[in-house]
C-alpha cells in the first residue's frame, strides 16, 4: 500500500528529541528522511543513558526509526557541497540546533533558498523572537517556561514537571503538523517556507486551560473545581491544582485495594454530573442523588474534598481493575494509573502497534511506542533506527556521487 507522505524526501539535520520525534512522525507517514550526523560521533543521544556498552541507546532508537543516516562534516568545505547537493533533492530541512548554528554552517535562509526555493525550513528553537530567543532549551526548560511545571503538583509542594515529555515530543508534534502544512501551500504556490516550533509556545498551547484559568481567577478570585475552595487561599497566579480535572467536570485521584504496596495502585475517577445517580448508588450514598447539598453540580462544589473521601472508602476495596469494570458498566468516565510495567505488557497496545517490538542488529529485540496516529489509507511499519553512516554510501550514488568520489571524500573527511 503506498504511504501518505511518499515522494517527500527530508533532510534531517535534528538531533536530541524534538526535531527526532518530528521527522520519526514524517517517516512513519512515509517520507524519506536522511539524518544527517557528524562522522564518528553522531546525535548526541546515540551514546546518552546506554543499557549495553558500546550499542546505540534506546534514547536513540526509540526517536530515530525509519529514518536513513549519513554522515557528513558540514564545517569541511567539501563536506558543505554535499549538503548543498542535498539541499537541492530535499523538500524540507527540519532542524533543531541551537540558535544561529545554522547561520554560523553557512546555511542562511536566503541560501537555502538559492539553492532550492521550494525547500521548507522546519525549525524547532526553545524561544521565539523575544529576550529568550538566543538560549539553548532542553525539555524541562520549556515545561517551566511554557506555564506547565507552576501548575503542576500539590499547592504545598514546589512546581513540579511532567513526565510526558511535552516540551520537545509536543513541540515536534507542532513541528510536524506545520511541515505538512507548509507542504500542502507550497502545492499551491510552489515555494518553500520556514516552520518555527518554539518550544516555549507548544508547551503554551498544551497549557491552554491553565491560561483560561488565569483570567478567571483575574476576574472571579476563585475557582471552585481547584481543591484551594472553599477553604485555602488562591494567591494572584493560577495555583498547582493537584489531581483536580483541568475541565468542567471534578475528577481526582483515589486509592484502590493495595496501594499501601504498589504504587499505582489508584485511579482516577470524575464525577460527571450527567451519571451522578449512579456514583451515588454505586457507592451506597443513594441518598446523596436527591440531597440538595449534593444533588447539583455547583452544589457539589464545596463539598469535592468529602465526596471524593467517600468516594474512595468505596474504590479501596476493588482493584483499580474491578474498579474500572464495575464503573464502566454505569458508563462513569474513569482511567487506572497504569504503570510502565504494565503499559509494556498490554497485548491490546501491541495489536494495534502502540507498542510494537523491534529488532536491532546490535541491540537485540527492544520496545518501542509506534505511530500514535493511524491512518487507514497510510498504515506504519516500524522499521530499526539506522546505525550511525549506515546508509552514507547508498545516498551519496542517489545523489549521484561516483565510488571513487565518495571514497575520496572519505579520504579528506567530509562524510
Ligand atoms: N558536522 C559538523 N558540525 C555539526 C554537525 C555536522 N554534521 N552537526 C552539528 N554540528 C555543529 C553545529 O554546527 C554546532 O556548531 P557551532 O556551535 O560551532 O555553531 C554544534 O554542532 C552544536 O550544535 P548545538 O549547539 O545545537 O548542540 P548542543 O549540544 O550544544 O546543544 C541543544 C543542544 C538541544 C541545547 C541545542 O541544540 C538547542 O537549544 N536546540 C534548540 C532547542 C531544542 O531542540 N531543544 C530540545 C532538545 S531535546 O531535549
Amino acid at each position: 500500500m503506498s504511504k501518505a507522505l511518499d515522494g517527500v524526501r527530508i533532510l534531517d539535520f535534528t538531533h536530541v528529541q524534538s526535531g527526532p520525534t518530528c521527522t520519526q512522525l514524517l517517516a512513519w507517514f512515509g517520507a524519506d528522511v536522511i539524518k544527517v550526523e557528524r562522522a564518528g560521533a553522531g546525535d548526541i543521544t546515540r551514546e546518552q543513558l546506554r543499557d549495553i556498552p558500546d550499542v546505540d541507546s534506546l534514547y536513540f532508537t526509540m526517536l530515530n526509526h525509519n529514518k536513513r543516516s549519513i554522515t557528513i562534516d558540514t564545517k569541511n568545505p567539501e563536506g558543505k557541497q554535499v549538503l548543498e547537493t542535498l539541499i537541492q533533492k530535499c523538500d524540507v530541512l527540519v532542524e533543531n540546533f541551537a540558535p544561529g548554528a545554522l547561520d554560523r554552517m553557512g546555511f542562511t535562509w536566503e541560501r537555502i533558498q538559492e539553492l532550492n526555493p521550494r525547500m521548507i525550513v522546519a525549525s524547532v528553537k526553545g524561544f521565539g523572537p523575544g529576550p529568550y530567543e538566543d538560549c539553548k532549551v532542553y525539555e524541562n526548560v520549556a515545561q517551566c517556561a511554557g506555564g506547565a511545571a507552576s501548575t503542576t503538583g500539590f499547592d504545598d509542594g514546589p512546581p513540579v514537571v511532567s513526565g510526558a515529555q511535552i516540551g520537545d515530543s509536543g513541540t515536534g508534534l507542532h513541528l510536524a503538523l506545520g511541515i505538512v502544512t507548509a507542504l500542502y501551500q507550497r502545492t499551491q504556490t510552489g515555494r518553500g517556507q520556514k516552520v518555527l516550533a518554539a518550544m516555549q509556545d507548544g508547551v503554551l498551547n498544551l497549557c491552554r486551560v491553565k491560561l483560561r484559568d488565569q483570567q478567571r481567577l483575574d476576574r472571579t478570585g476563585t475557582m471552585k473545581e481547584y481543591p484551594q475552595y472553599p477553604n485555602g487561599k488562591f494567591g494572584e497566579a493560577v495555583p498547582r491544582a493537584g489531581n483536580a480535572s483541568g475541565g468542567g467536570q471534578p475528577g481526582w485521584i483515589l486509592k484502590c485495594k493495595g496501594w499501601e504496596t504498589d504504587p499505582n495502585a489508584y485511579i482516577y475517577f470524575i464525577t460527571q454530573a450527567p451519571v451522578w445517580a449512579k456514583i451515588c448508588n454505586v457507592i451506597g450514598k443513594e441518598e446523596w442523588a436527591t440531597d440538595p447539598a449534593y444533588a447539583t453540580p455547583a452544589a457539589r462544589l464545596p463539598h469535592l474534598k468529602d465526596i471524593f473521601a467517600e468516594i474512595e472508602r468505596w474504590t479501596m476495596t476493588k482493584t483499580k481493575f474491578e474498579a474500572m469494570q464495575i464503573l464502566n458498566k454505569y458508563d462513569i468516565p474513569c482511567g487506572p494509573i497504569l504503570s510502565m510495567k504494565e503499559i509494556a505488557e498490554e497485548p491490546s497496545l501491541r495489536k494495534t502497534g502502540t507498542i510494537v517490538e523491534v529488532d536491532h542488529p546490535t541491540r537485540g529485540k527492544y520496545l518501542t511506542v509506534g505511530n500514535p496516529i493511524k491512518l487507514s489509507d497510510s498504515p506504519t511499519e516500524v522499521t530499526r533506527s539506522p546505525l550511525l553512516g549506515e546508509h552514507t554510501d547508498e545516498v551519496m550514488t542517489e545523489l549521484g556521487y561516483s565510488p571513487e568520489q565518495i571514497s575520496a571524500l572519505r579520504t579528506a573527511g567530509a562524510i
